[in-house]
């Protein structure tokens, strides 16, 4: 089967839509022909520079818009990078996410050190990506000369309702950012959140943008919304198990050779549903007790879930 990058939107609702254990199958026989069913890439995640952040996303704690309580942290030094780093290696990380709450990066002191940890964390052996919200093509090539093996920029959900959760930035500046990043020879991180007052067709629509960019992003995180207190987003509903496990069985369809993260909200979801989640074709996880800002699953109970399950962390490549 070749891949394919016109997928519709109504093609990809009646996948969508369809019946779930249907659903899961088919992208149950996708997910084994293209990667290993008992491997599960373990990402790790650390906030290098926290709240403070001038776009106004609504879901976002970070964002000076909201009014959620935050400990604010400069960039952290380069040691204390190294270290977590290191302790994530031990526990079986192969990749190494540093997220910042930055708008854009900017050509200071500040995205020297960044570079300089990129660096390091990657003489360690460990892939590094790094989320540090829109970089020109200059900066991207900068990132990939350090070493930087992908970028975190998710399109979060369609572009008409964008403007509904953002209106400091547009799609539009979204793509420029992922084309910037392709140009200079760094893997993409992209994909989105569900449960942000969306329809199911803006979910479906976000897979259709992602699912026709050529190459097909590497990764592509599906994230379930974390409510955090004082967010516009706050008092959201939580997300359906299932609609995380229909997002991820058709990003799976429609991204055959993508890694597809189960990414924010495992916290709220059980062993049960994830375990769905990885049969429909979720291949990577973050963990580690802390996503950016929110908890997520302790390390010792992932390894609990993985032995459940019959799942290995897997190797770097
Ligand atoms: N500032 C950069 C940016 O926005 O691109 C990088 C960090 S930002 C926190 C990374 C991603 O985390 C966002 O694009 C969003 O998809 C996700 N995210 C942030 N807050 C979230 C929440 N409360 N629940 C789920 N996902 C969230
Ligand atoms: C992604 O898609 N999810 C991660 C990572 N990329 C940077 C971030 C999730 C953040 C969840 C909210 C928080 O912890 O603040
Ligand atoms: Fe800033 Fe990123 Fe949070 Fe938006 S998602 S407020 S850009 S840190």
């Amino acid at each position: 089967m070749t891949l394919r990058y016109n997928w519709t939107v109504r093609e990809l609702t009646v996948v969508h839509n369809s019946p779930l254990l249907e659903l899961v199958y088919r992208a149950a026989i996708i997910h084994r022909k293209y990667h290993k069913p008992d491997e599960v890439q373990i990402s790790s995640l650390l906030s290098i520079k926290t709240g403070g952040c001038p776009e106004d996303c609504s879901y976002c704690s970070q964002s000076v818009h909201n009014g959620a309580e935050i400990k604010v942290q400069k960039l952290l030094p380069l040691q204390e990078v190294v270290d977590e780093a290191t302790k994530a290696k031990k526990g079986g990380a192969t990749r190494f996410c540093m997220g910042s709450a930055w708008r854009e990066v900017r050509n200071n002191s500040d995205f020297e050190k960044v570079l300089e940890m990129a660096r390091a964390v990657t003489s360690l052996g460990m892939e590094v990506c790094c989320t540090l919200g829109m970089v020109s093509e200059e900066q991207a090539k900068r990132l990939a000369e350090a070493g930087v093996h992908a970028y975190n920029h998710n399109l979060d959900t369609s572009e008409e309702y964008y403007e509904k959760i953002i209106t400091t930035r547009q799609y539009s500046d979204r793509i420029r950012t992922l084309q910037n990043v392709r140009k200079a020879g760094m893997t993409v991180c992209s994909g989105g959140i569900i449960g942000l007052g969306e329809k199911i067709s803006d979910r479906i629509k976000m897979l259709v943008t992602l699912a026709s960019f050529r190459p097909h992003p590497e990764s592509v995180p599906i994230n379930a919304l974390v409510p955090v207190k004082g967010t516009k987003l706050g008092n959201n509903l939580p997300v359906s198990s299932w609609d995380m496990v229909r997002m991820v069985a058709t990003a799976r369809i429609a991204m055959p050779k993508s890694m597809v993260r189960l990414s924010a909200g495992r916290q709220q979801m059980s062993v049960e549903a994830q375990a769905l989640c990885f049969l429909a074709g979720a291949n990577s996880i973050f963990a580690g007790d802390k996503l950016l800002t929110t908890p997520n699953p302790a390390f010792s109970e992932d390894m609990k879930m993985f032995k459940v399950l019959g799942l290995k962390p897997a190797k770097a490549k």
